[in-house]
């Protein structure tokens, strides 16, 4: 038994002064220490010597227990350091690397224009409204005075979806007009709000998308006149080219104002002399407007002798290319990401 603990205490000792791991370490251990282990079994044999050899192997086999874990701890100790600085050079970081850059999303241009034009208005005290996307035939045409035999009414020029349960006509907003026609019947003048969002057309080709953005604005009050709606476009031109240009009023005709007018403004790219956007003549046409026809105030229940409105309407797209540069349409709905890139902005 003698022989046998002290030819156990070294090869023990000799085991763990081997072991190049940590896992090793605990692999000795087990076999040494573990239920099956080696000097557990010679522990378990004490009980079967002499009561007299008893108290010396007991204490051999103590005194081997103790040194063979003070071994071990140490033996961890050192291999646990040599694995971390092992580590520490494996994985060391170069904190001095650049960066890098994850990817940033932004504003997709028609966002950016649409959220300017609302901005400018808001400062001149037009507050953005909102309302339905898909409407019903009064809102859409006959309460903006929109005769039955008007061409924008045709199959081919708006998109009509099946008839609603009370078998009323339902199509996709072709103006924005619509919330304003809902502000009127909902409210009494003073009213002065713009109508941003999108619209649908049936229409596809180089310059026209069947869904496009707009913002309508209009002003009704007692005693507005042409001069007012001349001021807050100006204005407005003004604040969202960030520059001084031009503009001069030619006559037009819409349904819903008289007198109506086309809004040109002096060219953005040529500063009138003449080029390809401004197709040689100078001036950009940039949005069409008028005063409220008398019609569409009865229509909405608001006195024509008491009360007179403004109401203009612009294109978002055309906005964005003009204030950007972009000269292809089709580019808003492509979503090719090196486009976005090149316009979006936080
Ligand atoms: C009400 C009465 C009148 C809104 C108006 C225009 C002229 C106009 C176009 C600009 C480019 C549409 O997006 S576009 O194709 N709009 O020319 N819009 S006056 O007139 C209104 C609106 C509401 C109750």
């Amino acid at each position: 038994m003698r022989t046998q603990l002290e030819a156990l205490q070294q090869a023990s000792l000799a085991r763990l002064e081997g072991a190049a791991s940590v896992a090793d370490l605990e692999q000795i251990r087990v076999e040494t220490l573990g239920k099956k282990g080696t000097l557990t079994q010679l522990l378990r044999g004490l009980g079967g010597v002499s009561a007299e050899d008893r108290p010396l192997l007991g204490e051999l086999a103590n005194g081997l227990k103790t040194a063979f874990n003070a071994a071990l701890a140490a033996r961890q100790l050192l291999l646990q350091q040599r694995e971390m600085d092992l580590r520490l050079q494996a994985e060391r970081l170069d904190v001095t690397l650049p960066g890098r850059c994850p990817p940033v999303g932004g504003r997709h241009p028609i966002s950016r224009a649409l959220g300017e034009i609302i901005h400018i208005f808001s400062e001149m005290g037009f507050p953005p409204a909102t309302g339905p996307e898909v409407e019903d035939d009064w809102h859409n045409f006959e309460a903006l005075n929109i005769p039955a035999d008007h061409p924008a009414r045709q199959m081919h020029d708006t998109f009509y979806l099946p008839p609603g349960p009370r078998g009323e006509k339902r199509l996709l907003r072709t103006h924005t007009s619509t919330v304003q026609i809902r502000a009127m019947e909902n409210r009494r003048p003073p009213l002065r709000i713009i109508a941003p969002g999108r619209v649908f057309r049936c229409d596809s080709d180089l310059t026209h998308t069947p869904m496009f953005h707009q913002v309508e604005g209009f002003l009704v009050d007692e005693g507005v006149h042409f001069g007012h709606l001349k001021g807050i476009l100006e204005r407005f031109l003004h604040l969202f080219f960030e520059r001084d240009l031009p503009v001069r009023f030619r006559p037009s005709f819409f349904p819903f104002t008289e007198p109506s007018a086309e809004l040109d403004m002096g060219c953005l790219f040529c500063e009138g002399r003449g080029c390809r956007v401004c197709k040689g003549n100078g001036w950009i046409e940039i949005l069409g407007c008028g005063l409220i026809h008398p019609a569409v105030l009865d229509n909405v229940g608001i006195d024509r002798e008491k009360y007179s409105g403004f109401a203009f309407g612009v294109g978002v797209e055309r906005m964005a290319m003009l204030k950007y540069g972009i000269n292809d349409l089709r580019l808003f709905f492509e979503n090719d990401v090196r486009f976005l890139e090149q316009h979006a902005r936080l």
